[in-house]
C-alpha cells in the first residue's frame, strides 16, 4: 500500500508532497521563489564534494578483524596485542598515490595500506604502503615530490620529465623507484600485495623497555601483479577493478587475510647497523632481523556507504597506543603533524566524531565546539582542567619512558651526509629478481624514461642512467641499451 511506504521528506523532516515537479505560476509559468525544497536539493547537490585527499585520493576500504596468534608481550604492552586469540575491529583503506579520485586502479604507483585498529586504549592508525621504503627521507621534500607525480603546471598533463628530473636529482629515491618500476608497481588489485608500516617505530613493554620495530603484513592470497601491458589493458577495461575485486570477494565470503609480522632491533643494534636504521629509504635484512609472527588481519565487512566510511576515513600516524610509539625517522615525524592537519582541512575540527573515525571506547577531554560538533559537546560538564567538579585525572600510568635524544645541537643536517649509499639495496633487489622479473623491470624503466622530453632530456636521462649503473652494471646497461644510449655518450656522466 502507498501509505505504508516511507514518506519522502526535506532534510529537516517535512514530508514532501511533490518530489519531481517544481511549483510554478500555472503549468507553464515561472518557478515560485517559495519552492524551498527545490532550493534545498540544488544547494545540497552543489556541496556534495569535499576536498579529495591531496595524495591517495582514489581508494577502497573495508572493515575487518585483527586476531592475535603469537605472544609478543616481551616487546610491547599494547593491550590489543596482549593475549593470544584477542580480536580487535579494524578498518583498512587501500589506495593509489598520485591519481585523482576518478583515476584508474591499475596505475603504476605505490598502494596505500592504511589500517585503523579500534582498541580499548584509543584508535591506533598504522598508515603504510605496499612497499617497505619510500622515495625521500626528509618531509621537507614531500610537496615538491608530489608536485612531480601530479600534473605539469603548464600542460596540466602527467610528466615523465618532471618525475625523472626529481628522481635523478634525489638519488635516495632509487630503491623505491626500482620497486615502483618492477611488476610490484602494478599489483593485481589490493588482495595480492603485502602491506608495510614502512617506517621504523618503537615498542615499549610492561617494564618500559624499548625496542625498535618494523611492521610487515604478508598477504595470504599470494603475490600477484599485472605486467605493464596487462595494466594498460586493465585501465581500458575497468578503471575500478581493484575496488570491484575487493568488495566482490568480501560479498562472496572470500575474506582476504594478511599475517602481521614484526622485525625487532634493539637500541644497541641501532648503533652498529650498517645504515641509519631510521632512514625510510632502507630496509632491514630479514636474515639479520627475522620476521616475528604476531597475528592475522581479515577483511570481512563491506562498508554500507562508500562516502560515509571510505571517503571520510581519517588516518594519522600520530594515533599510537600505549606500548607502541615513534622513532626519530624524519618522515614519520613530518607525518605526525601533517595528517591531523589534512583531516581538519578536509573533514573539519571534529573529524574524529565521524563514525568511521570515532573511538568506540571512552573519549574524555576539554575540547569543545567547532563545526559539526555532534557528540553533546561535553554537556554541562566543566570545559577546563584541573577543576573542582569532575572526576577526570591525567593518565600518568601511560607516560612513556623519557626520550634520549641523539644530540642537543639543533641544525639542518644534510640528509645524505655519511648516509649516501643509495645503491646497495636497490642493486641487491635487482640481483634478487629472476630473469623474467629483471627483463620486466628494465622494460618498465625504459618505457617510463622514454617519456622524458624537452631541452634537458639527455641531461636527465644521463643522470638517472648513472644511478642505475651505480646500483648494478647490468641494470644500467639494459636501460641504456633500451634507451638507445651508447656507452661512449655516457662517458662524462659515468660514476667517477
Ligand atoms: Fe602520506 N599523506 N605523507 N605517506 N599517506 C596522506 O593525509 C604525508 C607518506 C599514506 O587512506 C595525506 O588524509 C607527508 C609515507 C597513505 O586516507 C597527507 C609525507 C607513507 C595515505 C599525507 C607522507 C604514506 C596518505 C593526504 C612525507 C607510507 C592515505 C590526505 C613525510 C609509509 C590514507 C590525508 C588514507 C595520505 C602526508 C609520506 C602513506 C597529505 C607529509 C612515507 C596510505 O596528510
Amino acid at each position: 500500500m502507498e501509505e505504508n511506504k516511507k514518506k519522502i521528506t526535506t532534510a529537516s523532516g517535512n514530508p514532501v508532497p511533490f518530489y519531481q515537479d517544481s511549483m510554478t505560476a500555472g503549468p507553464r509559468g515561472p518557478i515560485l521563489l517559495q519552492d524551498f525544497f527545490l532550493h534545498e536539493k540544488l544547494a545540497h547537490f552543489n556541496r556534495e564534494r569535499i576536498p579529495e585527499r591531496i595524495v591517495h585520493a582514489k581508494g577502497s576500504g573495508a572493515y575487518g578483524t585483527f586476531t592475535v596468534t603469537h605472544d609478543i608481550s616481551k616487546y610491547t604492552k599494547a593491550k590489543f596485542l596482549n593475549q593470544i586469540g584477542k580480536e580487535t575491529r579494524v578498518f583498512l583503506r587501500f589506495s593509489t598515490v598520485g591519481g585523482e579520485r576518478g583515476s584508474a586502479d591499475s596505475e603504476r604507483d605505490p598502494r596505500g595500506f592504511a589500517l585503523k585498529f579500534y582498541t580499548e586504549d584509543g584508535n591506533y592508525d598504522l598508515v603504510g604502503n605496499n612497499t617497505p621504503v619510500f622515495f625521500i627521507k626528509d618531509p621537507r621534500k614531500f610537496p615538491d615530490f608530489i608536485h612531480t607525480q601530479k600534473r605539469d603546471p603548464y600542460t596540466n598533463c602527467k610528466s615523465a620529465t618532471m618525475m625523472w628530473d626529481f628522481w635523478s636529482l634525489n638519488p635516495e629515491s632509487l630503491h623505491q623507484v626500482t620497486i615502483l618500476m618492477s611488476d610490484r608497481g602494478t599489483p593485481y588489485g589490493f588482495r595480492h600485495m603485502h602491506g608495510y608500516g614502512s617506517h621504523t617505530f618503537s615498542m615499549i613493554n610492561a617494564n618500559n623497555e624499548k625496542v625498535f620495530v618494523k611492521f610487515h603484513f604478508r598477504t595470504q592470497q599470494g603475490i600477484k601483479n599485472l605486467t605493464a601491458d596487462e595494466a594498460d589493458q586493465m585501465r581500458a577495461k575497468d578503471m575500478d577493478y581493484a575496488q570491484r575485486d575487493l568488495y566482490t570477494s568480501i560479498e562472496n565470503g572470500d575474506f582476504p587475510k594478511w599475517k602481521l609480522y614484526i622485525q625487532v632491533m634493539t637500541d644497541e643494534q641501532t648503533k652498529t647497523f650498517k645504515w641509519n636504521p631510521f632512514d625510510l629509504t632502507k630496509v632491514w635484512s630479514q636474515k639479520d632481523y627475522p620476521l616475528i609472527e604476531v597475528g592475522v588481519l581479515e577483511l570481512n565487512e563491506n562498508p554500507d556507504n562508500y562516502f560515509a566510511h571510505v571517503e571520510q576515513a581519517a588516518f594519522a600516524p600520530a594515533h599510537v597506543v600505549d606500548g607502541i610509539s615513534f622513532s626519530p625517522d624524519k618522515m614519520l615525524q613530518g607525518r605526525i603533524l601533517s595528517y591531523p592537519d589534512a583531516h581538519r582541512y578536509r573533514l573539519g575540527a571534529n573529524f574524529e566524531q565521524i563514525p568511521v573515525n570515532r573511538c568506540p571506547f571512552m573519549v574524555n577531554n576539554y575540547q569543545r565546539d567547532g563545526y559539526m560538533r555532534v557528540d553533546g559537546n561535553g554537556g554541562s560538564t566543566p570545559n577546563y582542567f584541573p577543576n573542582s567538579f569532575d572526576e577526570s585525572r591525567e593518565a600518568t600510568e601511560y607516560a612513556e619512558p623519557a626520550l634520549l635524544l641523539d644530540s642537543a645541537i639543533a641544525d639542518h643536517y644534510d640528509r645524505n651526509a655519511n648516509d649516501d649509499d643509495h645503491y646497495t639495496q636497490p642493486g641487491d633487489l635487482y640481483r634478487l629478481l629472476d630473469n623474467e622479473q629483471k627483463n620486466h623491470l628494465v622494460a618498465n624503466i625504459v618505457g617510463a624514461m622514454s617519456g622524458i622530453e624537452g631541452p634537458k632530456r639527455d641531461e636527465i636521462v644521463m643522470r638517472q642512467l648513472c644511478h642505475w649503473f651505480r646500483a648494478d652494471m647490468n641494470l644500467g646497461m639494459g636501460v641504456a641499451k633500451g634507451l638507445g644510449f651508447s656507452m661512449d655518450k655516457l662517458g662524462e656522466y659515468m660514476p667517477k
